[in-house]
């Protein structure tokens, strides 16, 4: 990450974290301080994840003065549905390859809504999805196996962990190797433990409200850590909602998990595979090639993205 960039003569780095006017970028096995050239506040912010060119200072700091072209953009659609499209949204992250889904199997309770949003926001953004299922020590009652089971009945990899048992990071670690990740989900799932496990670092943690069973947003802005070995994992802000605005109820259906192979045999080109006649969907349903339980899931979706204004 550190090669010469090109003809500009400054070094090539990874945007680490981002503050008003300023931002801190690995290059060369370093973390530098660095300024903004006034030119890349003006345009669309610069984002965890960019790679940038900087040019290091007699101060040691450097002066990031280049964006380099993003492979792939997580944004997060705002509350405020009136407007669409990706300027409607806030960047969480750019060149993230492989999103990492994380909920735990309670406290905070599961939600399998917000597990699907972030799944199909994962297949609209192009990013490889995985769902990992924190703090295994508190299942009582074969409740991972469930999940597993009706996660991979549509086509999502799952992986389990549980911080007393380090022997549960390393197919974590395996899948995270060499490229840039993401970890994202609600507050007080185990996000940042499970960077400070597998990365050596020591970000801030903290307990669950115990009154409310809900996290108390610790982490409070996007950071890039580099992994031991080759790679990078994204640590993010616990989120409350994670709205699809920017996906119309007809799309929907090729994003949505394990869908896409049913999609194309339905009597209605422009079919939304509730109500209408015909539909390889809601046929698959009912042959028990598609999960129930998860087509409720759709339908629900669907049903708000049909609300939206
Ligand atoms: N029992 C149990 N607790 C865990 C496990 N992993 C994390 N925790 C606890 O969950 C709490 C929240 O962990 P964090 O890592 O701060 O959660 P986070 O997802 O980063 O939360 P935000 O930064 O607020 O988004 C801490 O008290 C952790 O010790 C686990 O495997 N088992
Ligand atoms: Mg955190
Ligand atoms: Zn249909």
């Amino acid at each position: 990450m550190s090669e010469e960039a090109g003809s500009t003569g400054g070094l090539e780095g990874l945007v680490a974290a981002v503050y008003a006017r300023r931002c801190r970028v690995w290059s060369g096995g370093r973390l530098w301080e660095c300024t903004i050239a006034a030119r890349l506040l003006r345009g669309g912010r610069l984002v965890v994840g960019d790679r940038v060119t900087l040019m290091p200072q007699p101060d040691g700091t450097a002066a990031v003065f280049e964006q380099l072209p993003r492979q792939s953009l997580l944004v997060r659609p705002r509350a405020d549905r009136s407007r669409r499209g990706p300027a409607a949204g806030q960047v969480l992250a750019a060149n993230v390859a492989l999103l990492a889904i994380v909920a735990a199997i309670r406290s905070p309770p599961y939600r399998i809504g917000l597990v699907e949003r972030f799944l199909v926001a994962a297949a609209k953004a192009g990013l490889r999805p995985l769902v990992v299922l924190t703090k295994l020590d508190l299942d009582e009652g074969g409740e991972f196996a469930q999940l597993e089971r009706e996660l991979t009945a549509i086509g999502v990899p799952v992986l389990g962990t549980r911080l007393d048992r380090p022997d549960t990071l390393t197919p974590l670690k395996q899948a995270l190797a060499g490229s840039i990740n993401a970890l994202v989900g609600h507050s007080g799932v185990g996000k940042t433990s499970l960077i400070n496990a597998i990365a050596d670092t020591e970000l801030a943690v903290s307990e669950i409200n115990p009154r409310r069973d809900r996290g108390r947003h610790t982490t409070s802005t996007a950071r890039l850590i580099p992994l031991p070995g080759e790679g990078w994992v994204i640590d993010s802000p616990g989120v409350r909602e994670f709205g699809l605005d920017d996906i119309t109820p007809a799309d929907l259906a090729e994003y949505f998990p394990g869908m896409a192979p049913h999609l194309g045999h339905c009597a209605f080109g422009d079919c939304l595979h509730h109500t209408e006649g015909r539909c390889g969907v809601r046929e698959a349903v009912a042959a028990g090639e598609f999960p129930e339980a998860r087509y409720r899931g759709y339908l629900k979706l669907l049903e708000e993205l049909e609300q939206a204004p």
